[in-house]
């Protein structure tokens, strides 16, 4: 970050591990001072290495073992610091801390993933994103670890494994990298049908995001909040971006996995750098234990929202990201998280998939870490003491004295003592439970497609067609014609027109229903009619928030504007749009037929940010051609800058257009459309930016016909 660095007193207890060579001398691991660091020690001019070379063994060793497996899923991810400030004293509803006073802060670390590709994929990938908070609270550390949307593809922890084989790369040539749309993942989520709400979203652009701070967080599962009286309400909760939700479309997703597969980290990295701070807003939905039955789904099931019509999302506070790590490995790498690291105040439910993962995270870290010790890592430990009779391991960092390691003792006077409540001890909620011992799927469970259809039917047009682009694309990749057709006769019970449309683009000309079961998820011994879906239950035909379209935020902040310029540009006109921009928070960027700098009408110089030949429209929210007869001809020459508009109108994005530029649109094919909606002629940059500030011109009914 530019300028002096917000202090928070998690940075600060990051402070003590930091290393900063500026001035300092070169020294090995052991403190020694390094006189050669280029050149082994040979024997002779010409001969071989001493194995006597320890600064060289030193070095090479600790290169050779500089990676650490991947995370299993999940692998490619950024992270950013920053705090979260509660609105107010919610202690009402819970005891946790950093809720229980208005304006308190609490340092945070977020990260961001994707979830099927490995560490060195894309960005826009079709995919889910992960959403995981920790906060550093003065009660310990308290990981939300949600995703981008707000339900799951199973209801039961045990078919992780399945789920994550079926959509990583098969097997035997690991291919397709990053992407669901291939055999396995569509052989297995056509057979279990519990699957289907989830994946109306992973096909929806929600899967797509425009910017990471463009879209929602969730915490999925139905936790519980308990307040001082020890009384316990459901909650689930919800993360709202302050810039609203967009995402991009397919088309452009694919081109951006080219153009810049790090298109999400790098936008995270420079907002923050240039100061325009991604926000989020913390609301949850809260339910009485009491009408835990009123609804026509179960609160356990994770393949369920609460849609906001039902239990509106009351908004806790708010956290932003203003620190960029230090170093992606030490932080963003090594950072674990767990949906079992609670703060008093915060409890689970017998959700099967939540108590699944309540195993999983700490099980994987151990491996992924190297041992029992990871909560030491700096990025990892909480801000408050840690005191426990926990003793060695791998890469033990902590010194503890004295005898004991031991509890009960008298030895060393008791010490650590437990807390008690009063103290903040965490004591788990007193739920009843009664029952045999059984695997089973709960009956309560078994309603697959209510949901599904809800989200599908919420969505506006455009969304719709997306929706069923997505599936023609997914499902034309799989070679299976048995799959294709299960799916689509799947599909049948979401929606019969989805699944037509479906159809036709995979030249399915007649559908076949599944036949019976549908669910394949059940136990050898069992009845399989047990397992199969229920009737459709939801009577709420809409959710309005489904819809992406729903929540636009304000303004362009975060958004960059490609200006297309070359020397001879109007000097006066852009740097009135530059300032303009600026001020309304977003970036712009100058791009013409070649790299260094460009001179404008009046002498001045400015500097490109990209050739077009380095650069493309779907990198951009916006286009704008600057009058100057000059310039425009040179880009009239360039056929990259006739097809960076011609992109640009097919992707939907609103065109600027000012003076000469007008030459340039002529010769455009989107230029035969005489009266092309969004495109804007000879706006001020009032009016540009006011006009822009809707981001698509989804109503644009011709851009599907440029051939770009
Ligand atoms: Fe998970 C990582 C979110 C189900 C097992 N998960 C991981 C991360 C996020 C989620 C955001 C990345 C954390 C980071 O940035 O380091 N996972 C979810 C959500 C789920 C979910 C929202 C469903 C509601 N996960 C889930 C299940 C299991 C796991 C059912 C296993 C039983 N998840 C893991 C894991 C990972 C993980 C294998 C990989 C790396 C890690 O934990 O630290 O343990």
């Amino acid at each position: 970050m530019k300028g002096k660095k917000p202090e928070n007193a998690k940075t600060d207890d990051l402070h003590m591990n930091t290393e900063d060579s500026s001035g300092e001398v070169m020294s090995n691991n052991q403190g020694l001072r390094v006189n050669d660091d280029q050149n082994s020690l040979t024997a002779g001019d010409r001969g071989p290495t001493l194995l006597e070379d320890f600064h060289f063994r030193e070095k090479m060793t600790h290169f050779d073992h500089e990676r650490i497996p991947e995370r299993v899923v999940h692998a490619r991810g950024e992270a950013a610091h920053g705090f979260f400030e509660s609105y107010g004293d919610f202690s009402s509803i819970t005891k946790a801390g950093f809720l229980g006073e208005k304006g308190k802060k609490t340092p945070v670390f977020t990260r961001f993933s994707t979830v099927a590709g490995f560490k060195g994929s894309s960005d826009l990938a079709r995919d889910v994103r992960g959403f995981a908070v920790k906060f550093y609270t003065e009660e310990g550390n308290y990981d939300l670890v949600g995703n981008n949307m707000p339900v799951f593809f199973i209801q039961d922890a045990m078919k992780f494994p399945d789920l994550i084989h079926a959509v990583k790369p098969e097997q035997d040539n690991e291919i397709p990298q990053a992407a669901s749309a291939h055999d396995t993942f569509w052989d297995f989520i056509s057979l279990i049908p519990e699957s289907m709400h989830m994946i109306m979203w992973v096909m929806s652009d929600r899967a797509l995001p425009r910017s990471l701070s463009m879209m929602e967080g969730f915490g999925v599962h139905t936790y519980r909040f308990i307040n001082k009286e020890g009384k316990s309400v459901f909650v689930k909760f919800h993360w709202k971006p302050k810039l609203g939700t967009h995402s991009v479309i397919w088309e452009e997703a694919q081109k951006i996995s080219g153009q810049d597969p790090d298109f999400h980290r790098r936008d995270l990295w420079e907002s923050i750098e240039n100061g325009n701070f991604p926000e989020w807003e913390l609301g949850v939905q809260l339910v009485e234990e009491k009408d835990e039955h009123k609804f026509d789904f179960d609160l356990l099931d994770p393949t369920k929202l609460i849609p906001e019509e039902l239990v509106p999302v009351k908004i806790l506070g708010k956290m932003v990201l203003n620190r960029n790590p230090d170093n992606f490995f030490a932080e963003t790498e090594q950072v674990a998280f767990h949906p079992g690291h609670v703060v008093p105040g915060i409890d689970f439910t017998n959700d099967p998939l939540l108590q699944g993962r309540l195993f999983s995270y700490t099980d994987t870290q151990l491996t992924r870490l190297g041992g029992p010790n990871f909560a030491e890592i700096p990025i990892n430990r909480p801000i408050t003491p840690v005191h426990n009779n926990q003793r060695g391991g791998s890469m033990r960092q902590t010194i503890n004295k004295g005898k004991g390691g031991y509890n009960p003792n008298k030895a060393s006077g008791g010490c650590p003592f437990q807390a008690s409540m009063a103290d903040g001890g965490y004591v788990s909620h007193h739920e009843k439970i009664e029952g045999h011992k059984i695997r089973n799927r709960s009956k309560s469970f078994m309603d697959h497609f209510s949901q599904a259809t809800l989200f599908y039917n919420s969505q506006t047009k455009v969304e719709q067609k997306h929706i069923i682009q997505a599936l023609q694309f997914e499902l034309g990749k799989v070679k299976s014609e048995a799959i294709r057709n299960r799916m689509v006769g799947m599909l049948t019970y979401v929606d019969q027109t989805l699944a037509e449309e479906v159809a036709k683009g995979l030249g399915i000309r007649e559908i076949q229903k599944p036949e019976a079961p549908l669910n394949h998820s059940y136990p050898a011994d069992s009845d399989p009619s047990d397992y199969q879906p229920t009737e459709s239950k939801t009577k709420l035909k809409k959710s309005e928030k489904l819809s992406l379209l729903a929540s636009p935020g304000k303004g362009i902040q975060g958004r960059i504007i490609a200006i297309l310029a070359d020397d001879g540009v109007d000097e006066t006109s852009i740097k009135a749009f530059q300032r303009a921009i600026k001020d309304a928070g977003a970036d712009s960027k100058i791009i013409s037929t070649h790299s260094g700098s460009i001179t404008a009408s009046e002498g001045g110089s400015f500097t490109v940010d990209h050739s077009l030949m380095t650069t493309a429209s779907v990198l951009f929210d916006a286009v704008l051609v600057i009058d100057g007869s000059k310039s425009t001809k040179s880009l009239k020459n360039d056929s990259l800058a006739i097809r960076f508009i011609d992109e640009a109108y097919r992707h939907y994005k609103f065109i600027g257009i000012n003076g000469t530029g007008e030459n340039l649109w002529d010769l455009t094919y989107a230029s035969k459309n005489k009266l092309p909606k969004g495109v804007l002629f000879n706006k001020d940059p009032k009016s540009f930016i006011e006009s822009i500030s809707s981001h698509r011109v989804w109503e644009r009914e011709d851009a599907d016909q440029i051939p770009v």
